[in-house]
């Protein structure tokens, strides 16, 4: 098990570590560019790579970093207080460079010093590839609470997958997706460093057996294991400004070096090493799905990987602090769950405390209720996670004894609680029985936890009236809500440099830390000149945006003038972009058939990936550039409606895409989407929604006010009592522009040489059991457009409700939520680095 003894020295020594603070300025950084670009880089002025002067300019900076990041460690371990830790299968975090530099507080001296050098610091920043270790909301919300953990100054680790090949890449060929791996690492990773002896052995396979231990004590053992490493990898999170460089920390596997010897003493040296590959599989891909892909054994090994290699590190560190007493662990741990998908930590923390620390039963069921919380993400029943209990027997022996062990136990406790209820016992138990026994994780999950919440106020009630309804009644107290947020460093101060410039000559800087600041705005919607500033910055956005677009389609012409109205999220049949496609058919048939008095221009951007396996995402892509692909090369269009689809989008495409949007379309089925955190990004912007009453959409309208939010469609209510007689045939037949788009999609005018391709799609919607309901909201979501461009109509007015946007979005900061999270959840002091 210390196969890395080599990387400990024989006597703690401090004098190695101790260094004068590094210089902040101008001319510090000039010296340190040119020493890593000349002398650790080996360049000189012959080499015009963005790249390398970019790696030079990072070392620098991380070298800042690095200093704090020690600072903070000394600090929480000097206080000896409670942590958390954040476990995620994903962490989206996009790029680097300048949110390390803004939160550092040196992006102006640094700029001034790359100016100095002739080299320009927005090339090398864009030089940079996004860490794209996830596949959207639930990813990136890991990100940005990170951010925001450390700028509350909170002693939070996020725990996470080093994936070799993160979200995959999105080309379109002949308007079909057309996914590339993403080789994020091919040049190496700068803001990494391995800590190879921090390496822990996960378990794999293998039986148990019941062990006598020295004491005469009997000891579950779990044996003849296949053992795979796992190396850490640690990150830097900066706070704000604040001297504080939390750790985020991702397992890579390695296989073990006894591995070959062990397995292959026959001496089969090609086995063994293919043996090897096998290991190592576990962290080479992210998977691309964002709804649950069931049953895939590599994936059960990913979150099984993350759950122990994260509880034993963390029981390392207690031990190595307080030895094998356990009686604080408690008050002093939480794990927060990001999604059931390290929830196999219920069981893996019960091992750990049991078989290897000797716990009681009792005593490890105590610890493991008070430290274990637990964040649903999805109201979609098909979404939940479940385990064939035969592939966890197979693969986690001891898992699986412990599994049912916690049922038996809860079940009879909830035998107590309702006696007679046998209905209620088998809705409950976390064994579904059936034709192939599976484990229910999110039950597992909530047992196993102290506090399950939902993201968004109508989501948490739903999982309480819903899907969780029989755990809500037993344990009430268990549940709560935390709406999402996003960090406005990155989604507001650095993605929108010119914004945030007025904003805070306007205000003071406060809201970059308290975003609730953002309402001191409010009055000066009233002022004409301000405004004007505010519609020229939009503008200039909506101009860097046409740039973006042109990288991708050279000889495109977009109108700036036009009304920019975008939908960038994963392609889903719940968030209907085939709506939103269904408006732009209705509006090109509009112009065709002369109805186009008084016109608002109108560009459309719709991106967004589908997972690989998800036959109608795919199509709705194709549909959307086919569609595309005949409204823009029609000449008696013209510059009146366009419609794009932004290729590959990511955190570094949203960080140029919400500066530039005017409206932003939230219009996924009421009831379905858990939270939504675009839209939060959007309205930061001052861009106005059109939306359903959905997820955080309520929650926006509610801040925002009703005069500046575009309501439309059916509550969720409204969608369930609508269910049973749903008859979308006799809505299209009762609406003539309904009636006219889909002539238009049935008779092949967008499919004209690709006969019936878009079939199943037509089907879908028109069918009376379409659970996304796309036609019943067809009318009022076009009516909704119409109020949307008389108002765009009225510049000024326009202008105003984009100042109010902003200016309510205050509460949709990841600050408030994770403020929420700690005072209600995990109750972390806040930990001031001092520096230097
Ligand atoms: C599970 C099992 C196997 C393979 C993949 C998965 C998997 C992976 C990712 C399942 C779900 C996801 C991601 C879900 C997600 O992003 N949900 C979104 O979370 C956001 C943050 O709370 C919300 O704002 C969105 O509403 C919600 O859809």
């Amino acid at each position: 098990m210390m196969p890395y003894k080599r990387f400990i020295l024989s006597k703690p020594n401090s004098s190695i570590t101790e260094l004068p603070a590094l210089g902040m300025e101008k001319k510090d950084f000039i010296a340190d560019f040119k020493q890593y670009y000349i002398h650790l880089l080996g360049r000189d002025e012959d080499c015009r790579s963005p790249f390398y002067a970019g790696e030079a300019l990072s070392q620098a900076v991380r070298d800042r970093l690095m200093e704090r990041w020690k600072a903070t460690h000394k600090t929480y371990k000097k206080a000896q207080g409670k942590r958390v830790f954040y476990l995620s299968m994903e962490f989206l975090m996009g790029r680097t460079l300048s949110n390390a530099m803004l939160n550092l507080g040196v992006t102006d001296v640094i700029s001034q010093a790359m100016y100095e050098l002739g080299v320009a610091v927005e090339e090398l920043a864009e030089s940079e590839l996004d860490a794209g270790l996830g596949n959207g909301g639930l990813g990136r919300l890991a990100a940005c609470f990170i951010d925001s953990c450390a700028t509350l100054q909170l002693p939070v680790i996020g725990y996470g997958l080093r994936y070799e090949y993160g979200m995959f890449t999105q080309t379109i060929v002949n308007g079909e997706q057309v996914e590339k791996p993403d080789h994020w690492l091919r040049h190496g990773n700068i803001w990494e460093i391995e800590r190879l002896e921090y390496t822990l052995p996960i378990k794999f396979g293998g039986h148990t057996e019941l062990q006598v231990d020295e004491q005469g004590k009997q000891r579950m053992c779990w044996i003849n294991t296949h053992d795979v490493l796992a190396v850490p990898y640690d990150t830097p999170i900066p706070g704000y400004q604040n001297n504080t460089v939390n750790t985020l920390r991702l397992w890579k596997a390695v296989a073990t070096e006894e591995f070959n010897l062990d397995e292959f003493n026959a001496g089969d040296y090609v086995e063994s090493v293919a043996a090897k590959i096998t290991a190592e599989h576990i962290t080479m891909v992210l998977y691309p799905n964002d709804a649950n892909e069931n049953g895939k054994e590599l994936r059960l090994r990913q979150q099984y990987f993350l759950a122990s290699a994260s509880l034993q590190d963390v029981i390392a560190h207690w031990v190595k602090m307080h030895g094998n007493n356990f009686s604080e662990f408690a008050s002093k741990s939480c794990f927060q769950l990001n999604d059931t998908h390290p929830s196999i930590a219920v069981a893996e923390l019960m091992r750990l405390l049991m078989d290897i620390h000797g716990l009681s039963w009792v005593e490890a069921w105590a610890i493991t209720q008070q430290t274990m919380a637990y964040t649903n993400h999805t109201l979609l029943p098909e979404a939940l996670e479940r385990w064939p209990v035969k592939l966890m027997q197979r693969l986690l022996p001891r898992l699986m004894e412990i599994i049912f062990e916690i049922n038996a136990r809860f079940l009879s406790e909830v035998a107590a609680h309702c006696p007679g209820d046998n209905a209620r016992l088998r809705r409950m138990s976390i064994i579904e029985e059936g034709d192939i026994q599976q484990v229910r994780m999110a039950y597992l999950a909530i047992v196993g936890s102290f506090s399950v919440n939902g993201v968004a106020r109508l989501h948490s009630s739903l999982l309480q009236q819903g899907l969780f309804r029989d755990f809500y009644e037993l344990w009430p107290h268990k549940f709560n809500n935390k709406t999402n947020g996003v960090t406005p460093r990155r989604w507001l101060a650095g993605c929108n440099p010119e914004l945030a410039a007025l904003i805070t000559e306007t205000i003071g800087n406060h809201w970059i830390t308290d975003l609730s600041e953002l309402k001191k705005l409010a009055p000066y919607a009233e002022d004409a000149g301000f405004r004007e500033r505010w519609r020229t910055i939009k503008r200039q956005a909506k101009l860097r945006l046409i740039d973006f677009k042109k990288q991708q389609h050279p000889n495109l012409h977009l109108n700036v003038e036009a009304l920019f109205d975008v939908q960038v999220k994963r392609i889903h049949e719940y968030k209907r972009q085939t709506l939103n496609v269904l408006h732009v058919i209705h509006l090109y048939d509009r112009i065709k058939r002369g109805d186009a008095n008084n016109w608002v221009s109108r560009c459309v951007l719709i991106g967004g990936k589908a997972a690989p396996g998800y036959c109608m995402a795919k199509k709705t892509i194709k549909l959307i550039n086919n569609v595309a692909e005949v409204i823009n090369s029609d000449p008696e269009v013209g510059d009146r409606l366009a419609l794009f689809f932004l290729t590959d989008y990511r955190v570094s495409a949203m960080e140029k895409i919400c500066p530039g949007a005017d409206l932003s379309e939230q219009i996924s089925t009421a009831g379905k989407e858990a939270s939504g955190t675009g839209n939060m990004k959007l309205m930061m912007n001052g861009a106005l929604t059109i939306g359903t009453l959905d997820g955080a959409n309520i929650e926006i309208r509610e801040e925002v006010g009703d005069e500046n939010f575009f309501l439309f469609g059916l509550t969720e209510s409204e969608i369930e009592a609508r269910r049973s007689h749903y008859d979308p045939l006799s809505i299209i037949d009762q609406d003539d522009d309904l009636q006219r788009v889909m002539n238009l999609l049935e008779s092949g005018h967008f499919n004209q040489f690709e006969p019936g391709i878009f079939d199943s799609l037509i089907a879908s919607i028109k069918s009376p059991q379409d659970p996304w309901m796309t036609i019943a909201d067809f009318r009022s979501f076009a009516d909704t457009q119409k109020r949307v461009e008389d108002a765009y109509q009225d510049k000024d007015h326009w202008t105003k409700m984009s100042i109010l946007n902003c200016a309510n979005s205050g509460k949709f900061s990841t600050d408030r939520t994770i403020n929420e999270y700690n005072n209600e959840i995990w109750k972390l002091q806040p930990r001031p680095v001092q520096y230097p």
